[in-house]
């Protein structure tokens, strides 16, 4: 990653005032429960977007990144046409104006290292370290709790993606060495400690490297779906349907392919009632069972895997996970293992291979601990 106060040194010719940062996530589990009001439990990774910033002498914003070769300029009354990366720049910029807030003409430059089209939420990632920069550029009152919201109006009106929001809060919420428990509903938080190397634990991160997309119409089609049986089961949203309900709530549904994405939605919600129930007691190998029944739920009825996903975690709990699963929208991205912390290398050698025999790209791996949510760097 290159320095972005020197990226700004070079493009503006000038100092920030600052730098902010926010990371990538995974989702340790809960999958498509956000935007059904259910549970979440994603922790945030070590990679990050900065943002060096600084007001600017003239009107706009002005933005610039190590992944483009050409800078961005917009003002006000452009605001609605920008496209490609820096959508997720002016779509907060947007989202601000349309809040009613004052936002500061600005000049950013922006790095990451969060891996793009990994399913780890490299745009939330952008979308935060930039209302988070903003914001403090800005003196503007808004809270911390109304960012991820904030945020994701960015993504869903501006972007185009239908996305909830779990990614805004994980990237604006989450703390070190914790996991960010997140009511989707009453956007309550518990950060739940989840001190794997004390015991003796890692999480292995296997990005499948098969191509991953939101903007399409799977994730969308499956959002339609499960809002399509609320109405029919006449609930607010399917969080409502009690797991003691699931099977009555079932028999009310025509469509098969509806009644097992209702069946994944409920039985996900629960299992992260658990594993936050199992993390508060310290019993971090438990949560395995959990992760590889999620994955299996993903696969069989809710259907966002691919094969590559699937080879992943059944090569890692081959090799010895406690649980494994894939983690994010779908459709590819990354696989989280939960191992033991002196397994990292035999685990992936298990993964690679079995990928090599599939004749897959080969995966990437690393391990990975929770890190701080978005914040000015010092
Ligand atoms: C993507 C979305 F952006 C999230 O809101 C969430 O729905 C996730 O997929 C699936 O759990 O990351």
């Amino acid at each position: 990653m290159t320095d972005a106060s020197a990226a700004f040194v070079a493009a503006f010719a000038g100092e920030p005032a600052g730098r902010w940062a926010a990371p990538g996530r995974v989702n340790l589990i809960g999958e498509h429960t956000d935007y059904n009001d259910g549970f979440v439990l994603p922790f945030a990774l070590g990679q990050r977007v900065v943002a060096a910033a600084a007001r600017s002498p003239e009107p706009g914003w002005t933005v610039c990144s190590d992944f483009a070769p050409e800078p961005v300029t917009f003002t006000s009354t452009e605001i609605g046409a920008v496209q490609g990366w820096a959508a997720y720049v002016a779509g907060v910029v947007w989202a601000l104006h349309d809040a009613g807030f004052e936002v500061p003409p600005a000049r950013i430059a922006i790095t990451s290292d969060v891996p793009v089209g990994a399913g780890v939420s490299s745009s939330a990632a952008l979308e935060s370290a930039v209302l988070t920069a903003l914001v403090d550029l800005g003196g503007l009152d808004l809270p911390v709790a109304a960012r991820p919201a904030l945020a994701q109006r960015a993504e869903n009106v501006y972007v185009g993606a239908p996305t909830g929001i779990m990614d805004q809060s994980a990237s604006i919420r989450c703390e070190q060495g914790r996991a960010l428990f997140l009511d989707c509903r009453t956007l309550e938080v518990e950060q739940i400690p989840f001190d794997l190397a004390a015991a003796g634990l890692a999480i292995l991160i296997i990005n499948s490297n098969a191509p991953h997309q939101h903007v399409d119409g799977e994730y969308g089609a499956r959002r339609r779906s499960c809002e399509e049986a609320a109405r029919i089961l006449g609930v607010p949203a399917l969080r409502d349907v009690h797991p003691g309900e699931l099977d009555e709530a079932l028999t009310k549904l025509d469509d098969e392919v509806m009644r097992r994405r209702v069946r994944h939605v409920v039985t996900e919600d629960q299992r992260v009632l658990d594993t936050v129930e199992q993390l508060r007691a310290g019993r971090i190998r438990e949560i395995g069972p959990l992760m590889t029944a999620s994955h299996a739920s993903m696969r069989d009825d809710f259907e966002i895997t691919v094969p590559e996903v699937d080879v992943a975690v059944r090569a890692a709990l081959a090799a010895g996970a406690y649980g494994a699963r894939m983690t994010g929208g779908g459709f590819g991205g990354c696989v989280l293992a939960l191992i033991d912390a002196d397994r990292a290398e035999a685990t992936t050698a298990a993964v690679e291979r079995a990928y090599a025999e599939h004749g897959f790209t080969a995966p990437t791996t690393w391990s990975a601990t929770p890190g701080p949510g978005a914040t000015r760097l010092p």
